[in-house]
């Protein structure tokens, strides 16, 4: 009998469940009150839900790896249905080289040149919101204006919509545990896969965008072609729906509260902190996972070798310890340590170009919006995978 093993706390909480995910932020608060980190016996892992703990798993990647894979599968251990991707799942050194050429794509230029490139399509469809006046917003504003940006910039024809829905979904639900609706998606891995890979070759992309940019870095030798490939998927994989859902979440959230909304109206230049607050308050990814590379003590609890721990992100937004009324969105709070794109080696590499899009459409939104309201009760999407709104039904008149 290990001593140390005893001293760890229990829950049966299923973070995967529809009950969690329809309100996970009351879940996070049970979770806190029960001890810095949890065992959770349904799936056998490790759960932090606080700020500090969060953080210090996130920037520890020697003793909490990525190479044990994204999601609640142990690459350790078991064999994930797709090839692992060379920039997430990977750990220091292999993951530094396939980093640098992302990093090196987010310069101001040409984030400058993105952010002309991306107002002109949000103010278009802001414009044909309120035309219409009463719509279904993440059908008709939010998802469209990832799926026309960004593979514009990556350098992409336009997307199938429905296609990148199912890819994100194989993607993201994969993180977390194989049940009936995952097993119907994963039955169209083949079509969707030979989709994906066809859309990240080269002679696919444009010669001025991302996607050149990276297949530049294999000409020099920085990495192989085959490398390129794999880093366009992660774009890919990465870079449409957390957007849309996180830009979703955001909407809600002002439509919801509508002194924050004034506000914005009032002030426009406070859409890029409005989107910071959303992303700390409520947005698409919630959580992400690390697996232990050896045993040892975390908290006072012993941790084994090859372990997953679920790194509740979401969480660590709402807690206390580290927020002045966490449960408040507030636009105008100063955020400097947020946590909603993760931290450490692996945080968002693509951090900078989603605040771009958030700030440019939020924006937009209050320099040409007045009345902004929820037009009836938005629905969530309660499957594994990123938090977001699957209809958001708002009423809204211009200026
Ligand atoms: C990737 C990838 C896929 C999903 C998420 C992500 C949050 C990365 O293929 O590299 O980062």
């Amino acid at each position: 009998m290990n001593t140390i093993t005893d001293k760890r706390i229990v829950s049966d909480i299923d973070p995967f469940s529809e009950e969690f995910r329809a309100d996970p932020f009351r879940y996070y608060a049970q979770l806190r009150a029960l001890g810095p980190i949890v065992w959770l016996e349904k799936y056998n892992i490790w759960v932090v839900q606080h700020y500090a703990q969060v953080r210090a798993v996130l920037t520890d990647w020697k003793r909490f790896s990525n190479a044990g894979g994204g999601g609640l599968t142990n690459y350790f251990t078991d064999k994930n249905w797709r090839q692992p991707s060379i920039i997430l799942e990977v750990d220091p050194p292999a993951h530094d080289r396939t980093r640098k050429v992302l990093m090196r794509l987010f310069t101001p230029g040409a984030l400058q040149k993105m952010r002309t490139e991306f107002t002109g399509v949000a103010q278009n469809l802001v414009d044909n919101a309120i035309e219409r006046g009463r719509i279904e917003a993440v059908s008709e504003l939010v998802s469209p204006f990832p799926m026309k940006v960004f593979p514009d910039a990556v350098g992409m024809p336009p997307l199938d919509r429905d296609m990148m829905l199912v890819y994100g979904g194989m993607v993201f639900g994969a993180f977390g545990p194989r049940t009936p609706w995952y097993d119907q998606l994963l039955s169209r891995a083949d079509e969707v896969g030979a989709w994906i890979d066809a859309h990240c070759e080269r002679t696919a992309l444009t010669p001025d965008g991302l996607g050149a940019a990276i297949y530049a870095a294999a000409d020099t030798g920085e990495i192989t072609h085959a490398e390129a490939k794999l880093l366009v998927r992660s774009f890919l994989s990465a870079g449409v729906d957390t957007t849309i859902d996180s830009i979703g979440l955001c909407l809600r959230a002002l439509a919801e509260h509508p002194e924050q909304w004034a506000l914005l109206r009032a002030d426009p230049s406070l859409a890029r902190a409005a989107f910071e607050e959303a992303t700390r308050y409520d947005s698409s990814s919630q959580s992400l996972f690390r697996t232990t590379t050896e045993a040892f003590e975390f908290e006072g609890q012993k941790l084994d070798k090859h372990q997953k721990i679920l790194v509740l992100i979401g969480s660590a937004g709402r807690d206390p310890l580290a927020w002045d009324e966490p449960d408040k969105f507030d636009i105008t709070r100063r955020i400097t340590q947020q946590i909603g794109y993760g931290a450490g080696i692996h945080a968002c590499v693509a951090q900078m170009m989603a605040r771009l899009e958030g700030e440019v459409f939020f924006r937009a939104l209050a320099e040409k919006v007045n009345r902004l309201e929820t037009d009836g009760p938005s629905t969530l999407r309660l499957h594994p995978g990123l938090r977001g709104l699957t209809s958001l039904p708002i009423a809204l008149d211009g200026k």
